[in-house]
Formats: structure tokens, C-alpha cells, sequence
């Protein structure tokens, strides 16, 4: 018996774990996947593997735009990796084999390329980040100066970004007479069908104004919401699958039991079953993503943020202090329940209870670090939407603020005891550049990072309730601390 998991050892895998309920070579490929990170791995790709049991035609090759370590660890496992779904009642084990094959596109550029031309394919998906999409986060258009997208609008032959890829094997597909592939972005932006094509369409519209038009035309990009908590992957969690399946898995995957998505049902070149694996499709995607955007990333940023300075290393660490909770219940009772608009037949008292419970799971070790990533890419849809909102509204935005402070202590780089922080971020050192020329000054800290118009964009910056307040938070938080200002936010 082979000591690594793959198609060989899959016979032998101990009783009592799953494994993919149809014959993998009969799988043909109907998906290319941008991005195979875990998330991707814990969430489409499951929904997936579920499909395949009814229909083989929607296998998933998938692309790293980046790093070849998913390529390395799942090439000698013939794509086929553990899905450990952890809570407090224990772990179950699954082993998931929609993923055909993996492709890093930096060294195979054209295999990808002809992957996404191929007329099989009909649907792209991609979870790339935030920063993925050469956004300008606060206002969603094509940033024209990244350097990927200079590069990619220089050598359309040859992209290195997300949208240089798609709009290149659009052309191909174009040239070759086959339709577009539909477009399914699975990441946490907002209105993300409308963001991905509005990205795509000015991409195209650079290469050739008439390609433009088709890909405004022509090309389908169904809005989505996605929800999975997929920590990283840690060497504990590896050790643990493999004394579980008695083989190594290099590049196994741990969540949570809960699991959302939401689709719009805009398909024109078909789509797989989903709904039978659980996905839900609607018309209109926008309430469910602002729900879930707003409740759980603008808590989660808000908690990673606190939490972190704090000296709590995980979320479920920071859940563990009630004056957290607290300030967690009030965040999305009082200030983001109002700015909702739900359709009927949504409950969002119990979507909200689930959360608090989710957040507090002690099986997932999800690092306050980790969340705190990308702030810049984040905080528009995740705290600032909800700020104006309620801003329009003449409503308190005491708790948003504070999250917003958080994140401006965070991107100094240095702790509250002096120590450095690794901030994670595509503006981190312009970021830092300001932090250090305030000098350890709050108000001169918030105004210079205020004039981020990427993140604050033109607005905010002039609205003195909203800097009042984030400056406010922030002398609290250089003068007492993150424990003691969230401890005593209740009692003021
Ligand atoms: C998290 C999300 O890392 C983060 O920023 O807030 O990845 C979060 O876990 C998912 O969106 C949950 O669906």
C-alpha cells in the first residue's frame, strides 16, 4: 500500500470515510477554477464532488495565479485531498475528488490558457481575493496602474493576473467561434458578479474596444455569496488526518460543518445541479451578500483586529472574552441589522445566533492574524457600506468606528507591547509609510490614513462624524489598550 493518499490507496482508506461516489475516469472537465486555495477546497469543490455522484461532466481543473506548493503537495495524490469538517462534537472525515488536475499557471501559462479555451469548458469560478481583481476598492473599477494589469495589457499572450486570463481565453474562445464560458466569482466583494464584469469589461475594452462591447454583451457573471470559515491548514491538523486515514495527506482541508451559497441563476452554457448538493439560486443575490458581508466579515475584521491587539491568537480565543461578545451582539443587532433588507422568509435572529456560535468554535484554530490580512481590500464593503448607511441615516456608528480604529492601530505594525506585527496587505509599507511619519500621534495617525482615498474614498474623510469617532477610538486605544476599550465600551 502506498504511504501517500491517491487513487491506490483510496480502496483502503479505514471504514467510516468517505470518498468520491462515482468513477473518477469518467470525470470529464466542465470548470476551470482560478485560485485553489483551502477555501475554494472546502466549499465549490465539495458542492461539486457532490454533483458528480448524478453527473460526470463537471469535473474542476484548477489554477494557482501564484504559488505551485497546491501543485506540489496534490499532484502525487492524483488531485485527491481529505476534508476534515471539525466542531465540538468531533471531526469527520471526507475525502474530495472533483479536482482532475492542477495547473500553476506562472510556469504553464499556455496549459491553463487552453484549458479555459477549451469548448468543454463552461463555467470559470474563481476565488483569488480580494485583491485578486485589480480593484479600486472603493469604487470597484479596474485599478489601470497595477502592475499586473500594465503587464497583462502589455503581453495579452502571456497574463499573470485574473482578468488577463479570462479575457484572454474569451478572445481565443471568441476566435474559435465557442461561447463564452460563464464567469463565477465566489469571493467576498461586494456585488462581486458586478465587480468581476465590470473589471473584465474596461480590461477588454483596453485591448479592443469592440471586444468590449461583447464581453459587456455577451459574457454572464452571476453574483454570488459564499460562506465557509476555512482556517489555515496547520502541521497539528496533518499529523492528526494522517493517523486518522493511516496514509499521508499532504494538503488536506478543516472547517466548520456550516456551509452557504448562494447563486444567481444566470447560466447560459448550462451549470452543474448544485442545488441538489444544497446551493440555493435565486434572482437577486444582493440582500443575502450584504447579510452576510456586513454580519459575518464586518464582525469577523472587527473581532481580528481587536482581538489581535488584544493578544488573543484565534477568534475563538476572542469569543472566549464576553465583553467581545458583547461588542460583537451590539455590532450586529445596533448598528448593521438596521442597514439590511432582507427578503421575507429570512431569519435573521437565528443567522445571527449561528454566528456567535460559529465564531466560538473551539475545533477551528483561526488565527486572529490571518483575518486581519488585506485590510485595505477589505474594509470598504465589510464596515465602511454599513458606516454610510447608517451615516445617511443619522445613526449611531459607535461600534463600526471602533473596528476602523482597530484596523489603523494594526497597520502601524507595532503591538502594544512594542513588539512588530506581521501586516499582510498589498498597501502594507504606503500604510506604514504614514504610520510612521505620525509618530505615535492618534490624531495625526487617523488623518493620514483617512486620506486613503482607495479605502475612505471621497466621502468619509469630510464627514467629521465619521472621523470624530474613529479618532476618538483610536487615542482610547494607543491610551488603554484593545481589552480595556472593548471591556469598557459596554459601560460608557
Ligand atoms: C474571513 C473570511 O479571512 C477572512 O477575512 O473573514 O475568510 C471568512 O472566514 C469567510 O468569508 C467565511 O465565509
Amino acid at each position: 500500500m502506498s504511504d501517500r493518499l491517491n487513487q491506490d490507496s483510496l480502496a483502503d482508506l479505514p471504514e467510516g470515510i468517505r470518498r468520491p461516489a462515482y468513477d473518477r475516469r469518467a470525470v470529464r472537465t466542465g470548470i476551470v477554477h482560478l485560485g485553489v486555495g483551502a477555501f475554494h477546497r472546502a466549499h465549490q469543490a465539495v458542492y461539486t464532488d457532490d454533483v458528480l455522484a448524478l453527473d460526470t461532466g463537471w469535473g474542476i481543473v484548477a489554477a494557482s495565479l501564484r504559488s505551485p506548493d497546491t501543485f506540489d503537495a496534490l499532484a502525487p495524490q492524483d488531485g485527491l485531498y481529505t476534508l476534515s469538517v471539525r466542531s465540538q462534537g468531533g471531526e469527520a472525515l471526507r475525502i474530495i475528488g472533483s479536482i482532475g488536475r492542477v495547473i500553476v499557471a506562472p510556469r504553464a501559462t499556455e496549459e491553463l490558457l487552453d484549458a479555459m479555451a477549451d469548448p468543454r469548458t463552461r463555467i470559470v469560478t474563481l476565488t483569488v481575493t480580494e485583491k485578486g481583481y485589480c480593484h479600486d476598492p472603493a469604487t470597484g473599477a479596474l485599478n489601470e496602474a497595477h502592475p499586473d494589469i500594465v503587464h497583462d495589457l502589455a503581453y495579452p499572450k502571456t497574463p499573470r493576473s485574473a482578468p488577463g486570463f479570462i479575457v484572454e481565453a474569451l478572445r481565443r474562445r471568441n476566435r474559435a467561434g465557442v461561447p463564452p464560458f460563464t464567469v463565477l466569482t465566489c469571493d467576498n466583494l461586494p456585488s462581486n458578479g458586478r465587480t468581476v464584469k465590470r473589471v473584465l469589461t474596461r480590461f477588454a475594452e483596453l485591448v479592443d474596444p469592440e471586444f468590449g462591447r461583447f464581453v459587456a454583451n455577451e459574457v454572464s457573471c452571476p453574483s454570488t455569496m459564499v460562506d465557509r470559515i476555512v482556517p489555515a491548514t496547520s502541521d497539528q491538523d496533518r499529523q492528526r488526518i494522517a493517523e486518522a486515514l493511516h496514509v499521508e495527506d499532504a494538503w488536506p482541508v478543516v472547517t466548520e460543518p456550516f456551509t452557504q451559497w448562494v447563486i444567481e441563476d444566470r447560466f447560459p452554457q448550462g451549470r452543474p445541479a448544485w442545488e441538489k448538493a444544497g446551493a440555493e439560486f435565486v434572482a437577486d443575490v444582493e440582500p443575502y451578500e450584504h447579510m452576510k458581508l456586513r454580519l459575518l466579515n464586518g464582525s469577523h475584521s472587527t473581532l481580528a483586529y481587536l482581538g489581535y491587539l488584544a493578544g488573543y491568537e484565534t477568534v475563538a480565543d476572542t469569543m472566549a472574552d464576553p465583553a467581545f461578545v458583547r461588542l460583537i451582539e451590539g455590532l450586529m443587532d445596533e448598528e448593521v441589522t438596521p442597514t439590511l433588507h432582507m427578503p421575507p422568509g429570512a431569519d435573521l435572529a437565528s443567522y445571527k445566533r449561528a454566528l456567535v456560535e460559529r465564531f466560538k468554535n473551539p475545533a477551528l484554530k483561526h488565527r486572529t492574524w490571518q483575518i486581519a490580512m488585506d485590510g485595505s481590500q477589505k474594509l470598504p464593503q465589510r464596515l465602511l457600506g454599513t458606516v454610510r448607511d447608517r451615516l445617511r441615516d443619522g445613526a449611531s456608528i459607535a461600534r463600526l468606528s471602533l473596528g476602523v480604529a482597530a484596523w489603523m492601530r494594526y497597520v502601524t505594525g507595532t503591538d502594544e507591547k512594542g513588539s512588530a506585527i506581521d501586516v499582510r496587505d498589498p498597501m502594507a509599507a504606503r500604510l506604514r509609510e504614514l504610520a510612521d511619519r505620525a509618530g505615535g500621534s492618534a490624531e495625526k495617525l487617523a488623518s493620514a490614513l483617512f486620506g486613503v482615498r482607495e479605502i475612505f474614498g471621497d466621502d468619509l474623510p469630510n464627514d467629521p462624524r465619521f472621523t470624530g469617532a474613529v479618532t476618538a477610538h483610536l487615542v482610547r486605544l494607543y491610551e488603554k489598550g484593545a481589552k480595556r476599550t472593548v471591556a469598557e465600551f459596554g459601560a460608557e
